[in-house]
């Protein structure tokens, strides 16, 4: 009688696993191409009044600022500019790192000037047998800087962190069992080999990663007086993510190490989408890498193929703006779609990847923003995508826009970088 109880209880456990297994999945989710239903893309060379967009001024002077909008107002929020009163303070400095291929520095950049403002911290590593200013990839982690290397010499970060089991992340406290846990995802001495710098901040640094009212990170340091959240069409935590790799490149402005002219913004996941939210706001990054970046990223929204807005504006409500919301389960009333970000990038280069089984992030609907991005690279003079199809797996087409789908899962694996480097040996190496 009893064991009967206890596998009937065992029966009931496991159901409920499922159930929460799928919900994290996307239970519900589109994940068949024939379930995708009918929509049409906002044309990105048609101004809001109708008016077809046919040469390059056109473009620039009236599209492209339109489109910038739209994106600010309706999906990541408008940020402030660049603080009046920043200050940039090396912390430290190891010309032998790495056996000597590399000189490490530590940067902490403070927002306002003040140091009981938040602040990030750059860590930059710079390849020795290379004339400076070197080009550089800059991108934003997910686990503190100490995390993308073992390099016993990287401060330790001191912010809050999600715990994660394995990651040596103890009380929402990186311990020093977390270094060089992400190691994987970023290829230092490669990227030092192929001629380029690397610089990465641990994203919690700027806003912390989770839904707080955005009491913490740098929103409440640019409130208006008596503001205590961002208005609807004001920044949300990508747009502050961003906002903070702006910053990082002012500081690069001022130091000679790291050519601020050939710095390419990469991200993944979230990270991805605000990589190039990075890029479309400010036009000093030279190229910009999306990895995997899905839903709010390079994925078209309108395919509601995987993740979509609703279900990304629940799960995580302070990553975009309060504007967002609007177009849960409402779509197609968006003045914009995903493709025309990618737009705002042109003509300089973009890469768009996807990974087989991220079938999450939509990878066809990757694809497609890429491709409709093209006409606007044309119209510049620019090479769009240069396939009429999506590709097979590991066959990257390259153009000013770049696209690849690898066999795998949701990751950053030695293959997208090494695709990301030749991508940038094109557009960023000089005739040395
Ligand atoms: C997921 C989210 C995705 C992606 C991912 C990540 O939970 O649904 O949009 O951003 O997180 O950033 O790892």
């Amino acid at each position: 009688m009893r064991a009967r109880t206890n596998r009937a209880w065992r029966r009931v456990m496991i159901v409920l696993a499922t159930i929460c297994a799928l919900n994290a999945t996307g239970e519900g989710a589109i994940y068949d191409e024939s379930e995708v239903p009918e929509y049409a893309l906002p044309d990105p060379l048609l101004l809001c009044d109708g008016t077809k967009v046919k040469d390059a001024e056109t473009w620039r002077e009236k599209r492209r600022p339109e489109i910038l909008n739209l994106f600010r107002e309706h999906v990541y929020g408008r940020s402030p500019g660049k603080p009046k009163t920043m200050a940039y303070v090396t912390t430290s400095v190891e010309k032998k790192a790495l056996n000597g291929k590399a000189t490490r520095k530590e940067i902490t950049v403070y927002f306002t000037g003040r140091e009981q403002d938040p602040n990030m911290s750059i860590l930059v590593y710079l390849p020795n047998n290379r004339p400076r200013p070197v080009p550089a990839f800059l991108g934003l982690n997910f686990s503190g800087n100490h995390a993308i290397h073992s390099d016993p010499g990287i401060t330790l970060s001191k912010q809050w962190m999600r715990d994660r089991s394995g990651a040596g992340v103890v009380n929402n406290r990186a311990t020093e069992a977390s270094r060089g846990k992400s190691a994987s995802r970023w290829p230092v001495e490669r990227i030092l080999e192929r001629g380029y710098a690397l610089a990465t901040i641990y994203y919690g640094d700027i806003d912390p990663d989770f839904d707080d009212g955005f009491k913490n990170g740098v929103h409440p340091a640019f409130y208006e007086e008596g503001q205590s959240e961002p208005a609807p069409d004001e920044w949300g935590s990508i747009s502050a993510w961003a906002w903070g790799l702006s910053r990082a490149l002012d500081c690069f402005e001022t130091d000679g190490d790291i050519d601020h002219k050939r710095v390419a913004v990469i991200g993944h996941s979230r990270l991805g989408k605000t990589s190039l939210w990075a890029g479309a706001r400010d036009e000093r990054f030279a190229l910009v890498i999306s990895n995997d970046s899905g839903c709010g990223g390079a994925a078209l929204s309108r395919r509601r193929f995987g993740e979509t807005v609703k279900r990304i504006n629940t799960s995580f409500p302070h990553w975009f703006c309060g504007n967002f919301k609007k177009y849960n389960d409402n779509e197609d009333e968006l003045p914009v779609d995903q493709h025309m970000l990618i737009a705002l990038m042109a003509p300089r280069p973009v890469y768009v990847a996807s990974a087989e089984q991220d079938r999450w992030a939509d990878p066809r609907g990757e694809f497609l923003s890429a491709k409709g991005a093209s006409p606007v690279y044309e119209l510049l003079g620019a090479e769009g995508l240069p396939v009429d199809e999506m590709p097979g797996l590991s066959q990257p087409a390259m153009g000013a826009v770049a696209y690849h789908i690898r066999p795998g899962k949701h990751d950053v694996t030695d293959y997208d970088w090494e695709r990301y480097m030749d991508l940038a040996d094109k557009h960023l190496r000089r005739k040395e």
